[in-house]
């Protein structure tokens, strides 16, 4: 048995054990809420692609060749038990700080950013990126499944230099690459890469097709996805409004934004409850970028996707005590499915190496001063803090976020449908979809620390069940019931899959 199938194992064989106190738990609460709870399996929503589970990286994690390799069994492994089609994206703030050395001898290129103390990488941190790293890389996708966003420095590099990384990229990860990103968060360049008293959409358009037309010259085929943004949602709109008005546009494969709940991890509001409550900006972000994809591909007559590329719990690397705990899970399982039934392409959650993270950010995990401050050792803790995959000396372990990718991932290539779902006062949420075999599956995630939530939903048995002995606790449990039933009560703090009896 491979070391993670063992795991795996361990950890269900350990959860099947917890199970008959989740029974128990329902029979002696019988004056809890019940849901509300109504199917409508007849008016199919958008399919939830097979690889809408992705992970970022930095493109800073390149300059060891080692680490995305075939060589890398364990980090293989992992990849490999999130999904057996997800997509790496490669980028985040260090992706504007590379440049690409073709040889030994390329001379690297004067790189300069403006230090504002904290929050970005620094000119010092340039760094090359080798066609052995893309060589390694495009192996190591093949031992995955997984398929590639490609992130090209937009912030510090030549439309030249570009061009002559994306032919490499292009020609060695083959169909493995989907498509190129030029640019991490370019709305936030302003802080530390262009005029702050300047710099626009617009600006970066004009900046965007110089080198998206330079890598069209040398790659015909080159798809791109854009623009990345941080924040600012009115940048969608003005993108579109660009690409529209072109002859003959960039083949944009999808829309991008990120998405962080919160941060920096000093900030006192970033805590459980905050994580686990839900947060208006993703409709609206949702909304926002739905209408633009819609308009582009109303007047590109083709149908483009859009994704969130990056995101987590808390931005500057995650905070200790929230973003790896047990919450992360739910707050994941969550998203996941909430993002997919908005008809999102897919969502990449960033994680990586510390020390990458933290060259994204100058340097530093603001998490280890938390943690030193409270008097804890940080090497106790995953390296970033948010990371769905710790690196934690030879080993790949898979952190409480990803558990909830896990979870949600039981929906990959179903079709959502909508429900009439309340569950009154308890901090509950419900999606349902059709799985490609007809079988319908609905997730309740009860996100309430408290509160059990009883459900009617006659004819249902319980599947793959998320649970911990606390919302703060870092070991997490994902495990199949052993018994075929149907349950009445989700306990709190708890998520559960319900599977129909019949189509
Ligand atoms: C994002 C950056 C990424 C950082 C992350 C963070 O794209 O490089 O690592 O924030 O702050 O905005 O954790």
């Amino acid at each position: 048995m491979k070391s993670m199938d063992r795991r795996r194992f361990l950890l269900a064989s350990a959860a099947t054990a917890a199970l008959p106190s989740l029974h128990a738990f329902a029979q002696a609460t019988t004056t809890t809420t019940t849901a509300t709870l109504k199917l409508h399996p007849g008016e199919p929503g958008p399919r939830i692609p097979d690889n809408f589970i992705g992970l970022s990286y930095e493109t800073n994690q390149l300059t060891e060749p080692s680490f995305f390799s075939p060589e890398n069994t364990g980090l293989i492994e992992q990849f490999r038990a999130l999904s057996p089609n997800g997509v790496l994206r490669i980028g985040g703030n260090t992706s504007d700080i590379g440049y690409w050395k073709p040889t030994p001898s390329t001379p690297p290129p004067a790189i300069h950013v403006r230090d504002t103390g904290g929050g970005e990488p620094t000119s010092a941190l340039a760094y090359p990126i080798t066609p052995e790293a893309i060589q390694n890389l495009r192996a190591f996708l093949d031992r995955t499944g997984w398929t590639c966003l490609y992130g090209i420095n937009l912030g510090t590099n030549t439309p030249a230099r570009a061009a002559d990384e994306a032919a490499f990229v292009a020609q060695t990860l083959g169909t493995k690459l989907e498509y190129f990103q030029l640019g991490n968060e370019p709305d936030l360049f302003k802080s530390h890469l262009r005029d702050p008293k300047t710099w626009s959409a617009d600006l970066y358009m004009d900046e965007w097709l110089a080198e998206a037309n330079a890598i069209r010259a040398r790659v015909p085929g080159a798809r791109f996805g854009l623009p990345d943004t941080a924040g600012n949602p009115d940048w969608y709109a003005a993108v579109v409004t660009r690409l529209l008005a072109l002859a003959n546009p960039p083949d944009v494969a999808a829309l991008s934004h990120h998405y962080y709940i919160g941060g920096p991890p000093s900030n006192p509001q970033m805590t459980i409850d905050y994580i686990l409550t839900a947060n208006p900006r993703v409709g609206q972000l949702a909304h926002d970028i739905r209408a633009a994809a819609a308009r582009l591909s109303a007047g590109e007559h083709k149908t483009v996707p859009y994704r969130m590329t990056e995101g987590n719990t808390c931005y500057r690397g995650g905070k200790p005590g929230v973003s790896d705990v047990f919450a992360a899970s739910l707050w994941s399982a969550d998203y996941f499915l909430d993002l997919a039934t908005r008809g999102y392409a897919g969502i990449n959650l960033h994680g990586g190496d510390g020390k990458y993270v933290g060259n994204s950010l100058g340097g530093h995990l603001p998490g280890d001063d938390l943690v030193l401050a409270a008097h804890g050792d940080p090497s106790k803790h995953p390296h970033p803090y948010y990371t769905p995959i710790a690196h934690i000396g030879d080993n790949y372990i898979l952190e409480p976020v990803a558990y909830g990718m896990l979870f949600a991932g039981h929906f990959a290539g179903a079709t959502t449908f909508p429900i009439d779902f309340n569950p009154g006062p308890v901090n509950a949420t419900a999606y349902a979809a059709t799985l490609p075999t007809g079988q319908r599956v609905v997730a309740i995630i009860n996100k309430d620390a408290h509160q059990p939530l009883n459900i009617d939903l006659p004819n249902y048995r319980q599947g793959p069940t998320l649970t911990a002995s606390a919302l703060d606790s870092t070991h997490v449990q994902l495990s199949e019931p052993s018994a075929n039933r149907e349950i009445s009560t989700v306990p709190p703090a708890t998520a559960v899959l319900l599977y129909a009896a019949r189509p």
